[in-house]
C-alpha cells in the first residue's frame, strides 16, 4: 500500500489529521510530544469512480455515490525540532519512522501560535514559513548521516575490480526508498568522482539532497488555517511548490458529526449540509468551519493526501476486473479493487500488483471500458477498468 507520512514540528496538528482522516482514536494535545510512539493506520485519497460513467453506481464500502475512496497507509509521527537528525527532540529515532513512506505531509502550523520547538505562543508569533524550510532540512541531514554512516563501505567494495557505484548506491539507499532509476538519475544530474575515496562530505551531502527530493517528496499542509492571521497562508503558498491550506480540527469535527449522523459530508467535499438536531453551540461552531471550507475549498485534509498521491507522485486509479462487461469480480461485486500506479504503468504492472502470481500467468488485458483487447505496452489512465487474462 502507498505510504504517507505526516511530519513537522510539535504542536502542528499532525495526530489531529491522523485523527480525522483515519477516524482512530490518538492523543492529541496542546503541548509538545503528545506523540512518541508513531501511529499507524488506513486511510484514503479521494477520485472519480468509474461507476460515474455507468448507469448504476456500485454500492462498494469506499465508494459513495461516485466518490471513490483508495486505501492509503497513514504515518504520525513524532514532532521534528531543529537539530532532530542529530538527536535533538525525539530525534533520529523518529526520522527512522520516514524511511518506508513514499511521500511526506510536511503539517505547519499556519496560525504561526506554536515556537520552532511546538510551545504555545501568541497567535502570529511565530513565522510559519520557517517551519517550511527546517523540516525539509532535517531530512536531508538525515539522510546525509546514513549515506556518511555507510560510506566506508562503499570505500572497501570499491577496492573490487567489478565495483560500480550506481550498484553499491542503490544496495545503500533502498532501504529509504530509492530505486535503481532514483540513483542512476540523481548520478547523472550531479558532478562527483568516480573514485569514492575522493568523495567529500559535499559531494554526499549533495547525493543526500537529491535522493530526499525524489524519494521523499514534501506537501505543506498551511495547518489551523481556521486561526491563521491574514497573509499567512499566501507567504506559505509562496514558500513552497505544494502548499494545501487546511483545518484539520474543523475536518475532525465534521467527519465527527457525520458519523453521528447530524451532517452529510463526504472526506473532500467542498462544503456539507446540517441534516440532524444540533444546540446553537454546535451550530455555530460548524458555521466557523463552513467559512473556512468557503475561502479554501474544503478542510483541506482529503486535499491534501489527494495533492500528495495524483499530483506529486503522480498516480493513476486502475480496477482490475474478471467480467468486462459487469465490471464485477467473481461473486459479482462491482468494481471491488482500485490500485494506485505510478502513471505511465501497464497492464502487466497491474497484473503485478494484484497479485504476483497473477503478474507471472500475465496473458493479456482488455479494456473493459471499451471491449477491446490492448497492447501490453498500453499505458493505463486515471479510471482505467481492466481485466486480466492470466494461466495462474
Ligand atoms: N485551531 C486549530 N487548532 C488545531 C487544528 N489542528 C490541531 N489543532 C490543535 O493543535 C494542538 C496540537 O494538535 P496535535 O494533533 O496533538 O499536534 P501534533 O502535531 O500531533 O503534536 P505532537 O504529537 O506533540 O508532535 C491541539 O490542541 C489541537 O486541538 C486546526 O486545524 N485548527
Ligand atoms: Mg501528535
Amino acid at each position: 500500500m502507498l505510504s504517507i507520512a505526516l511530519a513537522g514540528k510539535p504542536n502542528a496538528g499532525k495526530s489531529t489529521f491522523y485523527k480525522a482522516a483515519t477516524m482512530a482514536d490518538v492523543d492529541v494535545g496542546n503541548y509538545p510530544f503528545t506523540t512518541i510512539d508513531a501511529n499507524r493506520g488506513v486511510s484514503h485519497v479521494r477520485t472519480d469512480c468509474p461507476c460515474l460513467d455507468r448507469e448504476e453506481r456500485c454500492g462498494d464500502d469506499n465508494c459513495h455515490d461516485g466518490k471513490r475512496y483508495v486505501p492509503v497507509e497513514l504515518i504520525d509521527v513524532a514532532g521534528l525540532v531543529p537539530g532532530a537528525h542529530e538527536g535533538r527532540g525525539l530525534g533520529n529515532q523518529f526520522l527512522d519512522e520516514l524511511t518506508n513512506a513514499d511521500v511526506i505531509l510536511n503539517v505547519v502550523d499556519a496560525s504561526g501560535g506554536t515556537d520552532e520547538e511546538g510551545e504555545p505562543v501568541e497567535v502570529g508569533e511565530h513565522d510559519p514559513v520557517e517551519d517550511v524550510h527546517f523540516v525539509e532540512e532535517e531530512m536531508d541531514l538525515w539522510l546525509a548521516s546514513i549515506v556518511s554512516r555507510n560510506w566506508e563501505s562503499v570505500e572497501r567494495q570499491s577496492r573490487s575490480p567489478d565495483f560500480d557505484l550506481d550498484e553499491a548506491l542503490v544496495d545503500m539507499l533502498t532501504g529509504v526508498g530509492a530505486t535503481e532509476l532514483d540513483v542512476a538519475r540523481t548520478l547523472r544530474d550531479l558532478d562527483y568522482p568516480d573514485d569514492p575515496i575522493a568523495w567529500t562530505d559535499d559531494h554526499r551531502e549533495a547525493l543526500a539532497r537529491e535522493i530526499r527530493r525524489r524519494t521523499k517528496p514534501i506537501v505543506v499542509v498551511a495547518n489551523k488555517a481556521d486561526i491563521a492571521p491574514e497573509g499567512n497562508v499566501e507567504r506559505l503558498r509562496e514558500a513552497a511548490e505544494r502548499v494545501v491550506p487546511a483545518t484539520a480540527d474543523g475536518e475532525l469535527a465534521l467527519r465527527k458529526a457525520a458519523e453521528a449522523g447530524v451532517v452529510g459530508y463526504d472526506p473532500g467535499d467542498p462544503d456539507f449540509e446540517i441534516v440532524g438536531d444540533l444546540s446553537d453551540q454546535q451550530r455555530e461552531g460548524l458555521e466557523r468551519i463552513r467559512e473556512v471550507m468557503a475561502e479554501y475549498g474544503g478542510t483541506g485534509v482529503q486535499q491534501s493526501m489527494d495533492t500528495a498521491v495524483y499530483d506529486l507522485l503522480d498516480h493513476i486509479t486502475a480496477y482490475p476486473v474478471q467480467n468486462d462487461t459487469k465490471w464485477t469480480d467473481g461473486q459479482g461485486n462491482v468494481l471491488p479493487d482500485a490500485f494506485l500506479l505510478p502513471r505511465s504503468s501497464t497492464p502487466k504492472d497491474l497484473a503485478y500488483a494484484v497479485h504476483s502470481d497473477i503478474g507471472d500467468g500475465y496473458i493479456h488485458a482488455v479494456d473493459a471500458r471499451k471491449g477491446m483487447r490492448i497492447s501490453d505496452e498500453e499505458e493505463l489512465e486515471e479510471g482505467s477498468v481492466i481485466k486480466i487474462v492470466s494461466d495462474n
